[in-house]
C-alpha cells in the first residue's frame, strides 16, 4: 500500500472526520489518498483558520481535532492554533508536509525545522521517516492528544515518505479507563469539608471536558453548597440554578471575590492555573481542595492543601456516597454577595440608548439563542461582560478561551462548532479587531453552507486595550482605526448584512437570523463608557 494511502486508514481507523487546511505541494499524495476516504477536507482560507477549527472539533467532541498544512510558512500559520489547543486543553493533531528527507535538490528553499519549533507548544511533535512507522506515530499522536490533560500534537509527512510502499498493520485504538482517586484521599476531602464553615465549590474548565455535570448537580443537591465558576467552567453546572453566584471572571477586585474571601474552603472541581485566576490565594487565608485529573501545579497564587486526584466524575460519586450536610455550614453571607452581584451587573441591561451598552445586548443575546444554543466569543473587552452577565443553560455552549486569549478564534470556532452540532443554533461574537484577523473564513462558512450568525461589535477600536490604557492614567493613543463597510463585506461573500441602528432592533434581527438560512454578519456599535464603571471600581463588598 502507498505510504499516503495507510496514513488516511490510520486516522479513519481513529474515527477522523473532519481535516480543516489548505494542502501545499508536500501533501499532494495525502490529498490524493483523501480522494477515496470517509474522512471530509474542510479547505480554509488561512491555516490559523483551520487550526482553530480543529482545536474546537476537540474541545467539544474529546475526539482529536485535525488539521492539515504544508511545510515552513503554511507550518508556521498554525502556532498560534497550536498554542490555544495546548494551553485550553483541547485535542488537536497537525498534520504537516516536508520537502524530501532521503534526497532532495531544493536546497533550503520554504525548510525550516517545524518539528522543533512545535516542540515548546505541543505535548508530541515527530517527523515520520518511514512508511511503516505510521501506524504507530499516528496512534501515538492519538493517545496523547486525547489523554488527560488535552492538548496539541504534530506529525510531519514528508514527500518521499508519503510515497513510500508498504504493508504494516494498523494498531486497534485502545480503551482505557481513567485512574480514579484512592480512598483515603477522597475520606480526607469529606472530613475537610464537613469541617468547613463557609464551603464554597468552583467549576472549572476541566468539568465541561468530561461529563461531569450529573455528579456535579448531585454535589450541591445533596449538600446546598453554593458554586460559581471560571469563564472555561461556564454551563457544567446550569447559572440560572440558585445556588449560582455568579462567574469568576476578573482576577483582580471581581465581585466574586467577596464571598471567596469569606468563604474557609474552595472546592475547586477542575481549575488550573492555565486559566486567569479565579481567585489569588494567600498564605493563612481560605484553604483549597483541588479536584482534578492530575495534580496541581503550584503557582504563588494557587497552592492547595489537599488534592483529589483521578476521575473528576467518579471522585465526585465517591464524595457524594460519604458526605453528610452539616448544621454549621452557613450560606447566608453568599446568598447576599449573589443579590449583590446581579444588581451590580444587570445595572444598565435594561438601557435602550444607542450605541449599545455591553450588559443590554448580553441580555438580548441570551434571550434569544435557545438553552443548547452555542455562543463563540473572540477576544476584546465584551468577551468579560458576557463572562459575568450571560447565564449559561448547558454544559459547552459557551465557548470562550480564556487560556491563550488569542484574538481571530470566534468565528473559526463557531464555523467549527456548528459543523459539530448541525441541529444547534450557533452565534460567534466578535470584536471589530478580532472579526478582521480572520473574517476571510466567512467565504469557508459561506461554501459549506452553514447557517451562522457572526456578531461585531463595532467600536472602530481595540478596545479592550483602550480600557486598560485609560485605567493605568495613560493618554488614549495608538489603538483606533477605520473598518470597512461590513454589511458590503458580508455580501461581498455571499453572506447577508444586517446593520442595527437602534436598539430595541436587536431581538427582532437575531430572531429572524436565526430563524433563516445562510451566514449572517449583524453589525452593531457599542459604547464602551461603562467598562470603567464595572471593571475598574474598588471593591467594596456587601456587609
Ligand atoms: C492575536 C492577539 N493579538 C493581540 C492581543 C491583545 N489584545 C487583547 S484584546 C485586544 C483588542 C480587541 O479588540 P476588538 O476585537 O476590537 O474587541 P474590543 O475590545 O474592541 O471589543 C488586543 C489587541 C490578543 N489577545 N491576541
Ligand atoms: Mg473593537
Amino acid at each position: 500500500m502507498k505510504a499516503s494511502d495507510l496514513f488516511v486508514k490510520a486516522l479513519e481507523a481513529e474515527g477522523c472526520e473532519f481535516i480543516f487546511g489548505i494542502p501545499g505541494e508536500e501533501n499532494l499524495d495525502l490529498l490524493d489518498s483523501l480522494r477515496h476516504s470517509t474522512i471530509k477536507l474542510v479547505l480554509t482560507r488561512h491555516e490559523q483558520g483551520a487550526g482553530f477549527m480543529a482545536a474546537t472539533y476537540g474541545r467539544l467532541t474529546g475526539k482529536t481535532g485535525v488539521c492539515l498544512s504544508t511545510l515552513g510558512p503554511g507550518a508556521t500559520n498554525l502556532v498560534t492554533p497550536a498554542a490555544y489547543a495546548q494551553l485550553g486543553a483541547m485535542p488537536m493533531l497537525m498534520i504537516t508536509g516536508q520537502k524530501p528527507i532521503k534526497t532532495s535538490k531544493q536546497g533550503k528553499f520554504q525548510i525550516i525545522d517545524v518539528v522543533e519549533m512545535m516542540r515548546p507548544i505541543t505535548k508530541f511533535t515527530h517527523q515520520i521517516v518511514s512508511g511503516g512507522n505510521i501506524p504507530s506515530h499516528i496512534r501515538e499522536a492519538y493517545r496523547v492528544a486525547e489523554e488527560e490533560r488535552p492538548g496539541a500534537v504534530h506529525v510531519e509527512l514528508p514527500e518521499d515518505i508519503a510515497q513510500e510502499d508498504t504493508d504494516t498493520p494498523l494498531f486497534p485504538r485502545d480503551r482505557i479507563r481513567r485512574p480514579i482517586a484512592e480512598n483515603k484521599a477522597i475520606d480526607q476531602a469529606v472530613e475537610k469539608l464537613e469541617q468547613a464553615r463557609r464551603p464554597l465549590l468552583l467549576v472549572g474548565a476541566a468539568s465541561n471536558r468530561k461529563r461531569t455535570s450529573r455528579m456535579l448537580m448531585e454535589f450541591i443537591e445533596r449538600t446546598g453548597i453554593p458554586f460559581f465558576s471560571t469563564q472555561m467552567g461556564k454551563g457544567v453546572l446550569d447559572e440560572r440554578h440558585e445556588l449560582f453566584i455568579g462567574n469568576a471572571a476578573l482576577s483582580d477586585n471581581d465581585y466574586l471575590h467577596c464571598a471567596v474571601e469569606r468563604s474557609d474552603l474552595i472546592i475547586n472541581v477542575g481549575h488550573d492555573v492555565v486559566e486567569k485566576p479565579p481567585f489569588f490565594m494567600k498564605h493563612g487565608g481560605f484553604q483549597v481542595i483541588h479536584i482534578n485529573f492530575s495534580s496541581a501545579v503550584v503557582d504563588p497564587v494557587y497552592f492547595p492543601e489537599l488534592e483529589v486526584i483521578g476521575d473528576i466524575g467518579n471522585s465526585l460519586w465517591q464524595i457524594n456516597q460519604k458526605i453528610q450536610p452539616q448544621q454549621h455550614w452557613d450560606f447566608a453571607y453568599f446568598e447576599r454577595v449573589k443579590t449583590w452581584i446581579q444588581e451590580q451587573t444587570l445595572d444598565g441591561s435594561d438601557d435602550d440608548r444607542f450605541p449599545v451598552l455591553p450588559q443590554r445586548l448580553v441580555v438580548a443575546v441570551r434571550k434569544m439563542m435557545p438553552d443548547d444554543g452555542i455562543i463563540c466569543l473572540d477576544n476584546g473587552v465584551y468577551k468579560i461582560w458576557f463572562a459575568l452577565n450571560y447565564k449559561a443553560h448547558e454544559p459547552n455552549t459557551v465557548l470562550l478561551d480564556n487560556a491563550l486569549a488569542t484574538m481571530g478564534a470566534g468565528l473559526p470556532s463557531a464555523i467549527a462548532a456548528k459543523l459539530v452540532n448541525p441541529q444547534k443554533k450557533v452565534m460567534a461574537i466578535c470584536g471589530d479587531g478580532g472579526f478582521m484577523m480572520n473574517s476571510q473564513e466567512l467565504e469557508t462558512a459561506v461554501r459549506l453552507r452553514l447557517d451562522l450568525i457572526v456578531l461585531v461589535l463595532r467600536d472602530d477600536a481595540y478596545g479592550m486595550i483602550k480600557w486598560k490604557q485609560a485605567d493605568m492614567g495613560l493618554a488614549n493613543h495608538g489603538l483606533d482605526f477605520d473598518n470597512p463597510d461590513f454589511i458590503k463585506y458580508a455580501e461581498s461573500y455571499g453572506a447577508y448584512g444586517h446593520r442595527i441602528t437602534k436598539t430595541d432592533d436587536l431581538e427582532l434581527v437575531f430572531q429572524e437570523c436565526l430563524a433563516a438560512r445562510g451566514v449572517h454578519l449583524v453589525e452593531i456599535a457599542v459604547d464602551y463608557t461603562d467598562n470603567a464603571k464595572l471593571l475598574d471600581r474598588e471593591l467594596v463588598c456587601p456587609l
